[in-house]
């Protein structure tokens, strides 16, 4: 008997300054299954993370929910929620880059765990530094 259950991926982040990794990322996170949640990092839980994204959390989830790959966005507001969130949500597939390789095979008792590779030469910080250097370079040249 065929399981009609969908086939439920989370995943989770900040998703600032939404670039090409982020998208790859959700593009085949949601290839693993039928339907994508994304969990979005809250501005005071990245604070925690010692992230301080451009957007707003608002804005963030705006930007994430505009992408075709995603069927829902959640809040994101601290490190212990991922258990709870699996279970609420009947997550098949927790997903994140491999940046965070091994950091949450502790969830694979409630769902199978998979670390996707992270796309080369971009970055949020990347895309900040480039925008600093300009920036910097465009007041020389005034100066
Ligand atoms: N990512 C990627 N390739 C990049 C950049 C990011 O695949 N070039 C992936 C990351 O590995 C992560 C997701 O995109 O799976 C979101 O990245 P961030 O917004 O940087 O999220 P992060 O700060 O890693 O927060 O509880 C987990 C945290 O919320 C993860």
């Amino acid at each position: 008997m065929r399981s009609t259950k969908e086939t439920t991926i989370i995943t989770y982040g900040t998703f600032d300054l939404f670039h090409v990794g982020h998208v790859q990322l959700l593009k085949r996170a949601r290839a693993l299954g039928d339907r994508l949640i994304v969990a979005v990092s809250k501005d005071e839980f990245n604070a925690s993370k010692g992230k301080s994204a451009y957007s707003s959390y608002e804005d963030r989830k705006t930007i994430v929910e505009a992408c075709k790959y995603v069927d829902l966005v959640i809040p994101e507001e601290n490190w212990e929620q991922k258990r709870a969130d699996i279970i609420a949500h009947s997550v098949d597939i927790f997903v994140m880059g491999d940046d965070w390789e091994g950091k949450f095979d502790f969830l694979a008792d409630v769902c199978r765990v998979h670390y996707l590779s992270r796309t080369p030469d971009i970055s949020s910080s990347l895309i900040k530094q480039h925008l600093d250097k300009s920036k910097t370079e465009s007041e020389a040249a005034l100066a």
